[in-house]
């Protein structure tokens, strides 16, 4: 809506697979479940949730940041993320870019890293980057559809959207083990509002099952649509 939000920030839904089916057929589909789980070396994979993420010309910079800080309400502390374009990128639009290597960096705190619009988004990343602060970064440049999988150590953001003219719009979901329980004491603001009283479990109907190995996949993501 104009004027709503502020003209200069990246535009964040968090969680829109609960309110949108076809978002949901993306975020929650089988095969990225499959491809990321096999690619990070798990059994299975449920959401832990879904981002969707509008950059207009003119919008300042997401900071860049490693997921798994963010993750230390769960055990195990981490997941891996599928990161897919809705339009062309293009270098000066802004698009996520990784810093090579870092998924090999140890975890930093979260705090450490404002998320957005901060004035040095690679402040984190060089902080905690072995080289001396030295960065080799990687933009996604992609025809929409096509996407990136990423680490959950791996530091990422992107810069502002100087292009003048071009958007951006990208769909992510944000992956963890299959057998990912709470934290006992460790507690996240408003994801730890889903654990139930003496109960360390994901529930299914807010964290679902996307692909497992075994074949299972939680019973009512039959009914999202089959976008082909
Ligand atoms: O698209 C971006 O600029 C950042 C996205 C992001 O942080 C993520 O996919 O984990």
């Amino acid at each position: 809506m104009p004027g709503r939000d502020p003209e200069d920030r990246t535009r964040q839904l968090c969680n829109a697979w609960k309110s949108d089916s076809v978002v949901a057929a993306q975020v929650l589909s089988e095969r990225t479940g499959r491809l990321a789980a096999q690619l990070a070396g798990y059994r299975g994979v449920r959401i832990l949730q879904d981002n969707v993420l509008w950059k207009p010309p003119g919008t300042k910079a997401i900071g860049f940041h490693q997921d798994s800080s963010y993750a230390d309400y769960l055990v195990p502390p981490e997941m891996v993320t599928c990161w897919v374009s809705l339009h062309e990128t293009q270098a000066d639009a802004g698009p996520i870019e990784f810093v090579r290597g870092s998924h090999a960096w140890p975890k930093s705190p979260s705090a450490r890293s404002q998320f957005h619009a901060p004035e040095d988004w690679l402040a984190g990343p060089r902080a905690a980057s072995p080289d001396e602060g030295e960065l080799d970064l990687v933009p996604v440049v992609v025809k929409p559809g096509g996407g990136s999988f990423h680490h959950g150590l791996t530091w990422h953001g992107s810069a502002p959207n100087t292009s003048g003219t071009v958007a951006r719009m990208a769909l992510v979901s944000h992956l963890i083990p299959v057998e990912t329980r709470f934290h006992e004491t460790n507690v996240d603001v408003t994801y730890s509002r889903y654990r139930r009283r003496g109960d360390l479990s994901l529930d299914e109907s807010f964290f679902p099952v996307v692909w497992d190995k075994s074949g299972y996949r939680t019973p009512w993501l039959a009914a999202l649509p089959d976008l082909g």
